[in-house]
């Protein structure tokens, strides 16, 4: 059997290494099983040192380089971050564009195939992750690497229109024509992009690979967390009041500030929930080092604080805000209590918070999710409650229905969604893609 090269900008940090614990490692756990594997990646660390630091665990081998001081933060924070992600989440009027942003990270990308290139053998399959390296493929192209490479998108992509902004867009449409086969999350982006590609006068070939989660796993998390002491303490701090919760990396495309406005309104439109419900938001930091990251975060101190004081009482503070991470396993146990999964980012290559909430549920009294219709997730779990997130009456009205909903109607739409989260897992996932890259790459299922 061939062997799977994996290629991302972050690999799993060397103590997550023996078991493979981190979101991509997961969903690319059974693929790795089946083969022996190389994953490939930034080390972490800036530095001259040109020779990939090695190592192994099992049957995974790790090579992971540095990147030069100079050009880190051009391609990392500048064009990645500053560039990239806002426009791919249709957020032109946040991105920062410098030139010499994007020479730096065309500079990584190609040291990143110079290091990668000699690594390689001719009957490997290459699977390149994310926005950080979509020029990878064609670099490694150009030093004469013919093995199958594959891409895959974790984050949307825009229409054509708002894609045209970008400049020198068509050279990074351009490195797109590499791959032997281009992922994204949904149909919506396959057609956007194919369609930005077809304007630059270049075949596109995007096909929709929509991620999901090992919902086994975590639903016996959950089962297992419910008795934690975490779950017992987080319990008898509500008094009986339903809990809606968010969990979302602190990001701009998330829709927090409008998330909290939501909840802000529904406190006011339908006074009945008062001191009846509790949100929670846990949103650890994320990308602190950029400006609008900064000023997000003070948006929803800022935010938090006042719903809390018009709203709060002296036994009752409406919303709980933390920025620390919470650990997965009592994370799992979090989700089965709520009454309310509140998942509304403004825009989202798939969101796997909402597949997580679903698997999470305890089947004889599940909690309703709320559902913006804006993440790639909205197209499987067409029975959450889906809203506009851009209006938080919308947003409360959805909310109020969740806490208003009889228990055989949320058992039916859950069972629906449990069911879609069961049949398109992480496995599925690798699978399908690895099968289209290469008739050998995957055992049959
Ligand atoms: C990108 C795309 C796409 C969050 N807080 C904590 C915590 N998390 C975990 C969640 C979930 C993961 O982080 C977040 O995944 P998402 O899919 O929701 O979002 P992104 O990080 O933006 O991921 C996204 C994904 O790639 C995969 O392709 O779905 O659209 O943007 O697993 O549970 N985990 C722990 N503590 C926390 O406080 N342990």
């Amino acid at each position: 059997m061939a062997r799977l090269v994996i290629v991302s900008n972050r690999v799993p940090p060397p103590r997550e290494r023996g078991q493979l614990a981190g979101g991509l490692a997961i969903a690319l756990r059974d693929a790795i099983r089946d083969h022996d594997t190389l994953w490939f990646g930034w080390s972490g660390a800036t530095g001259e040192r040109r020779e990939p630091h090695l190592s192994k665990a099992g049957r995974v081998s790790f090579a992971t380089i540095d990147i030069p001081e100079t050009e880190y933060r051009g391609y990392y924070q500048g064009f990645s971050n500053g560039m990239l992600w806002p426009l791919l989440h249709s957020r032109m009027g946040l991105a920062q564009f410098h030139r010499a942003d994007l020479a730096a990270y065309r500079a990584v990308n190609r040291l990143f195939a110079e290091a990668l290139a000699p690594l390689l053998r001719p009957d490997d399959i290459v699977w390149v992750h994310d926005y950080h390296l979509i020029p990878l493929g064609r670099d490694l192209r150009a030093l004469g690497v013919s093995c199958r490479i594959g891409f895959f998108l974790h984050v949307p992509f825009p229409t054509p229109q708002l894609f045209d902004h970008l400049p020198q867009g068509d050279d990074l449409l351009r490195d797109f024509t590499a791959y032997d086969v281009l992922g994204v999350q949904v149909q919506q982006d396959a057609d956007n992009l194919n369609q930005a590609m077809a304007g630059s006068g270049l075949r596109g070939r995007a096909r929709a690979f929509p991620i999901g989660i090992d919902p086994e796993t975590f639903a016996s998390a959950a089962r297992r967390a419910e008795s934690t002491p975490d779950a017992m303490r987080l319990r008898e701090s509500l008094a009986g009041r339903a809990l809606i919760l968010g969990v979302d990396r602190l990001d701009y495309s998330k829709g927090l500030p409008q998330r909290f406005r939501g909840y802000a309104q529904l406190l006011r439109r339908f006074p009945e929930h008062h001191k009846g419900v509790t949100m929670m938001q846990i949103a650890p930091v994320s990308r602190g080092d950029v400006a609008q990251y900064r000023t997000l975060r003070r948006e929803l101190d800022e935010l938090a604080g006042r719903i809390n004081g018009e709203h709060g009482e002296f036994d009752w503070v409406p919303v709980r805000y933390m920025t620390r991470a919470v650990a997965r396993n009592t994370l799992a146990g979090f989700y089965r209590y709520a009454r309310v999964g509140l998942v509304t980012p403004l825009a989202d290559g798939m969101n796997l918070v909402a597949k997580e909430f679903v698997a999470a549920q305890n089947p004889d009294d599940p909690g309703a999710l709320v559902l913006s219709r804006f993440a790639g997730a909205a197209d499987e779990l067409a029975d959450a409650i889906l809203v506009n997130p851009f209006d938080p009456d919308e947003t409360a009205e959805g909310l109020h229905r969740a806490l208003t909903m009889p228990p055989d109607e949320r058992r039916d739409r859950w069972q629906r969604m449990e069911e879609a989260v069961r049949r398109n897992t992480a496995a599925t996932w690798a699978g399908n893609f690895l099968r289209a890259l290469g008739p050998t790459a995957v055992r049959a299922a």
